[in-house]
Parts: structure tokens; C-alpha cells; sequence
């Protein structure tokens, strides 16, 4: 068995929005790896840079003649080295010469080749033997905000999360039928309403938050009381769309309303307490640790979740730590470029009580890892949308998971830090 790199082949393939993406294959002695970058709409200011100049093409190039003759004959096993040289070679603080996608796909199909060459899957391999649980589904039903045309929410995402649910099929179950009672009771609402959806497979309709929420809401009921487990609910509110810094306000065309960071606080709030919700991601713009903070005081049993506030990035973690800005993190590992980078995130989140929450990219392939990433990182939930394509691709993955690991599985703990 030798994990020593011989080959590194690079193309373009397309993702769901059939925007051009970065596909790598890293071929080693004894296995064979093989991963694709996913793309945000809405996008945090501190990630890493995509592309260089001249998009996937360039990429390309890149790989060619700059990043293949210096990984080729390095070991897979070392994940680190590997990240390193990624790193050395770009030369850039945000990625910007061979692109952060493209330290992403090399990356992980590393880790990748490393783990087939082993004989182990990837969550084995970086989690080891005492990586048996699973995350629990945190699903988008319903979209709004950038990641939709036209009337919508001004929250970007609705979601569902099973959390009563024993097995990971019984949670992935749950959140298909809620999906689908939250279609039945949008055509009611909605004449026009025609089974639309976003990249993320969530509905889209002529809703506002409220009536979002409320439709949401009876799903979760209804289809907790046929389960016999609880399903919760919780938002993407993705704030730094809404804000507008020179009026200082977050702007709900929707709703047409304005509302400052205090009235945005108490609303969140209230909603928080009216829902019950159970998760909050990004209820503010992505530099106001301080709002944050309050929220996270105030807000009982609830994760109140920073993506782009943090964009996986460990400097911008500890200064939400030193503020006590949230109790959880979203964990993309193409918002900081390699998997040595987002493992050092992870590390520090749950060092400092954070849940880490793996998750998709509404531009997203049917590549699975971040599945893997889920399991090996410990993760209380995944974030990956219900149904469609490329998110079943991870949804399917974990059940596969979840078999392998027979009697061993059991779903993580959710408790709030
Ligand atoms: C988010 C993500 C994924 P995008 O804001 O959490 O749902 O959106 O990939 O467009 O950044
Ligand atoms: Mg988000």
C-alpha cells in the first residue's frame, strides 16, 4: 500500500446553476480521489477568492503548470504538507492566484485518495473509530432573499430540523414530508404558485417571512405529531443582503420596512421566541459582532449560527469568541480554501463550546464529502438542503453512513452549548 501522488488531472465541469467549476482527480500508488467545488450566491466578504482572473480556465493553467509538478510524488497522507504547498505556492493571503476553489478540490480529493488508499472511508480516516455520530439534517424548505427572483421572503432560508428524530433515515424522512406539506399549504396561499424552487430544491413562492413562517410551523406540528419526535424550526436570515450601511438600517423589500440594528434585534427575538425556534444563522450583517452578542445572551435554547460573520475563518472565530458573539459556526470549507484550514476552525469552535455546522453552497455538484466532513468534524447538524440532485447526493451519503456503521451509530448531541 503507498499513498505517494502519481497523477493530478484537473477539468471543468458544470454545477447545478451550470455555472463552470473546478473538478480534480488525484490518482496515488494504491487509490484514487476525486472532488468538485461548489459556489456561493451569498456570498461573506472574507472569503477566500474563487478564481484567479481568467475564471476556471486559468484555474486550469494554474494546476498545469504551477500546483501538479509540486504535489505529484508528495504523500497523501499528509494532509497538512499538502495544504501547505497549496498555500506556498498561491503566494496570496485570500487564494486569489490559483483560486480558493482550487485548493478546495485538491484538497479534499486528497484526502480522499489518502483514505482509499487506506482502505478507509474519508470519515474514518479523519475522524478515526470514535467518529460514529451523525449530524442531524438541518434542511431548507422554503427560499427567499438572493437565492430567489421576484416576490419572495426577504429571509433567505426557511429551514426544518428533526431534531426528535432517532436515526438519521428517520430524520432525513421527516424533512421530505414536511417539504412536502409546506407545497400543499403554498398552493392554497398561492394561486399562482407553480412547484418552483430554488438551486437548493427549497420552494419558492409569494410569501412573506410571516406567512412563511406560519406555513413552516404547521408542517413541523403536523408531521411531529405523525412521527412522534419533534421537528423544529429555524432561519438563514442572511443579513448582510438586507443591510444597507449608509442608511444603517436592514432593508425587507417584502415588507417594505426598515429596521435598525436594535429593531432588528428585538424582531429576531421575538421571532426566536414565538417559533421556538432552534437555529439562527446570520441575523445580522457580517461585521456586527456586537448585535450578535446580545442575541446570543438573550436567545434561550437556540444556536445562533455565524456564516458569514466568520467564513470558516479562524481569525474572525476568535474574535467572535472574545465577544461572545454566537454559540455556532457554519463550516465551508471553500469559504477558507483547504481542509488543514477548516479543520483548524473546527478545533477552535469546539474548544470554545461552539457547534460547528457543516454545510452545502447554493451552487453546489453532486459531490458527497462534506457528508464525510460532517461525521469526522462531529458535527450536531449538516446543512444541505432536502430534495434535489445535488443535495440528496450528500442526504443519500449519510445513510450509507449510517449502515456502515450498524449498531455503533447514534445521532450527535444537539444541546445548545
Ligand atoms: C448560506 C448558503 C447556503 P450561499 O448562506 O448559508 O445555503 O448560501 O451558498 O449562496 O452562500
Ligand atoms: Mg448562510
Amino acid at each position: 500500500m503507498s499513498t505517494v501522488i502519481e497523477d493530478l488531472v484537473a477539468r471543468k465541469v458544470f454545477n447545478n446553476r451550470g455555472e463552470e467549476t473546478i473538478e480534480i482527480d488525484i490518482v496515488t500508488a494504491s487509490g484514487f480521489g476525486r472532488a468538485s467545488a461548489p459556489a456561493g450566491r451569498s456570498r461573506g466578504k472574507a472569503e477566500v477568492a474563487y478564481y484567479p482572473n481568467g475564471g476556471v480556465d486559468q484555474a486550469l493553467k494554474k494546476v498545469e503548470e504551477v500546483v501538479a509538478p509540486e504535489i505529484v510524488g508528495m504523500n497523501a497522507d499528509f494532509q497538512e504538507e499538502i495544504d501547505r504547498t497549496l498555500h506556498e505556492v498561491d503566494g496570496s493571503k485570500d487564494l486569489r492566484v490559483i483560486g480558493g476553489n482550487t485548493a478546495f478540490a485538491i484538497s479534499l480529493a486528497n484526502a480522499e485518495a489518502a483514505a482509499n488508499s487506506t482502505g478507509s472511508l474519508l470519515f474514518q480516516y479523519l475522524g478515526g473509530h470514535v467518529a460514529c455520530e451523525l449530524p442531524y439534517p438541518l434542511g431548507n424548505v422554503i427560499s427567499g432573499g438572493q437565492h430567489t427572483h421576484g416576490k419572495s421572503p426577504d429571509f433567505q432560508e426557511f429551514l426544518v430540523l428533526p431534531c426528535g428524530a432517532q436515526t438519521f433515515a428517520e430524520a432525513a424522512t421527516a424533512n421530505i414530508q414536511v417539504h412536502c406539506r409546506v407545497a400543499e399549504s403554498l398552493k392554497k396561499k398561492d394561486k399562482l404558485f407553480g412547484g418552483g424552487k430554488s438551486d437548493e430544491g427549497a420552494w419558492v413562492a409569494n410569501v412573506t417571512d410571516s406567512e412563511a413562517l406560519e406555513i413552516l410551523s404547521k408542517a413541523c406540528e403536523e408531521v411531529s405529531d405523525e412521527l412522534s419526535f419533534e421537528c423544529r424550526m429555524g432561519v438563514d436570515v442572511a443579513a448582510s443582503s438586507l443591510w444597507n450601511g449608509k442608511g444603517k438600517a436592514y432593508v425587507y423589500e417584502r415588507q417594505r420596512k426598515k429596521r435598525n440594528a436594535g429593531e432588528q434585534l428585538d424582531s429576531v427575538l421575538e421571532l426566536i421566541k414565538k417559533y421556538h425556534l432552534a437555529y439562527v444563522e446570520d441575523p445580522f450583517y457580517e461585521d456586527d459582532f456586537d448585535s450578535f452578542a446580545e442575541l446570543t445572551q438573550k436567545a434561550k435554547d437556540c444556536l445562533i449560527c455565524g456564516d458569514d460573520l466568520f467564513t470558516t475563518n479562524c481569525e474572525r472565530l476568535a474574535r467572535g469568541i472574545k465577544a461572545k458573539a454566537a454559540n455556532a459556526i457554519i463550516i465551508k470549507v471553500n469559504q477558507i480554501g483547504t481542509l488543514t484550514d477548516a479543520l483548524e476552525t473546527v478545533e477552535l469552535a469546539r474548544r470554545n463550546g461552539y457547534a460547528p455546522v457543516v454545510a452545502h453552497r447554493s451552487g453546489d455538484t453532486c459531490d458527497w464529502h462534506i457528508a464525510h466532513l460532517a461525521v469526522a468534524f462531529k458535527c450536531p447538524a449538516i446543512k444541505t438542503g432536502i430534495v434535489e440532485g445535488t443535495r440528496t447526493a450528500k442526504i443519500n451519503e449519510l445513510i450509507r453512513i449510517e449502515e456502515f456503521l450498524g449498531e455503533r451509530a447514534t445521532m450527535a448531541d444537539l444541546r445548545t452549548p
